[in-house]
C-alpha cells in the first residue's frame, strides 16, 4: 500500500508557483515559452538558430533546464543574451518555484521574450507549469510517427508542434501526415510546422510565428493559455 496523500498539497503548490509566474510576464509584457522534447530532438539547436536571427532585434533570455552540466548554456553563450543555467539533478523536468528563482535574477522589465528550454524528457515536463503563455515541442522524425500516441499528454497541451529534422526524413519511414492527424486528433488547435535546424528549411514561418506573439504580448492582445488541465490525471512520481 502507498501513502499518496501527499500528491495533491504538491500539486496545488506547484499550480499556484506557475500562476504566480504567468501573472510576472504579464504585467511586464513579457512573452514566455515552455520549449519541450525528448532528449536530443534540437530544443538547442531550434535556440541556436533563433538566437541567432533575433537576438539583432529584441531582448532575449534564456533559462535551461538540465539534469546536470552547462553544455547547453555554453552553446548559447556566444549570442550575448543572459542564459541562466538550472540544474534539476534527480528531477526529470522544470518546476515553476525554480523559474520563480531565475526570475528574480533577470529584469523583467527590460524584456521581449523568454524561452525555457526544458530538460529533455517526452513525459514529466508536459505535467507542469511553468506560468509559460505557450508550449512548443519538437518531435524529431527520426523518433518515429508513433509518439503522439504514445505520450499524449505532451501533444495534447502543446500550443505549436515542430517537427524537426525533416532533412533526415528520407532515411525514415515517418509519416508526417499519420503523426500529424494523431496530435490534431487530441489537440484540434495544435499549430504544426516542419522545420530543419541544420538546413533552416520551415525556420522563417517560426521566427514569424514568434515574432507575431512576441508583439502581440508587448500590446496586451495575446491571449493567455493556462495549462492547469494538464494536471487533472498526474500521478507525481518525478
Ligand atoms: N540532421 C539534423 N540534425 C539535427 C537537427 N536538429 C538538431 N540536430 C542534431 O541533433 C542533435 C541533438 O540536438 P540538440 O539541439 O542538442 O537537441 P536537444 O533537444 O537540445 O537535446 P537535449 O538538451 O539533450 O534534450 C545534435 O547533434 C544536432 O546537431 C536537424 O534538423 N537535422
Ligand atoms: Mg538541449
Amino acid at each position: 500500500m502507498h501513502d499518496v496523500r501527499v500528491e495533491k498539497p504538491l500539486l496545488e503548490k506547484t499550480d499556484a508557483a506557475g500562476k504566480a509566474n504567468r501573472e510576472r510576464f504579464e504585467q511586464n509584457g513579457v512573452y514566455a515559452i515552455n520549449l519541450m522534447s525528448a532528449p536530443g530532438s534540437g530544443k538547442t539547436s531550434l535556440l541556436e538558430r533563433t538566437l541567432e536571427r533575433l537576438a539583432p532585434e529584441m531582448k532575449i533570455a534564456v533559462i535551461e533546464g538540465d539534469i546536470q552540466g552547462s553544455a547547453d548554456a555554453d552553446r548559447l553563450s556566444k549570442f550575448g543574451v543572459p542564459v541562466f543555467q538550472l540544474n534539476t539533478h534527480d528531477a526529470c523536468h522544470l518546476d515553476p518555484r525554480q523559474i520563480a528563482n531565475a526570475l528574480d535574477r533577470m529584469d523583467l522589465t527590460d524584456l521581449d521574450l523568454l524561452v525555457i528550454e526544458n530538460v529533455g524528457n517526452l513525459v514529466c515536463p508536459a505535467e507542469f507549469d511553468l506560468g509559460e503563455q505557450d508550449r512548443v515541442m519538437l518531435l524529431s522524425v527520426t523518433e518515429g510517427d508513433d509518439k503522439p500516441e504514445k505520450y499524449p499528454l505532451m501533444f495534447s497541451t502543446a500550443d505549436l508542434m515542430l517537427l524537426n529534422k525533416t532533412d533526415l526524413l528520407f532515411a525514415t519511414n515517418f509519416d508526417i501526415e499519420k503523426a500529424s492527424d494523431v496530435a490534431k486528433g487530441l489537440n484540434p488547435d495544435l499549430d504544426i510546422q516542419q522545420i530543419s535546424c541544420r538546413t533552416g528549411d520551415g525556420l522563417d514561418l517560426w521566427i514569424d510565428w514568434l515574432k507575431d506573439r512576441v508583439g502581440k504580448t508587448k500590446s496586451g492582445t495575446h491571449k493567455i493559455n493556462n495549462h492547469a488541465h494538464s494536471h487533472h490525471d498526474h500521478n507525481p512520481k518525478d
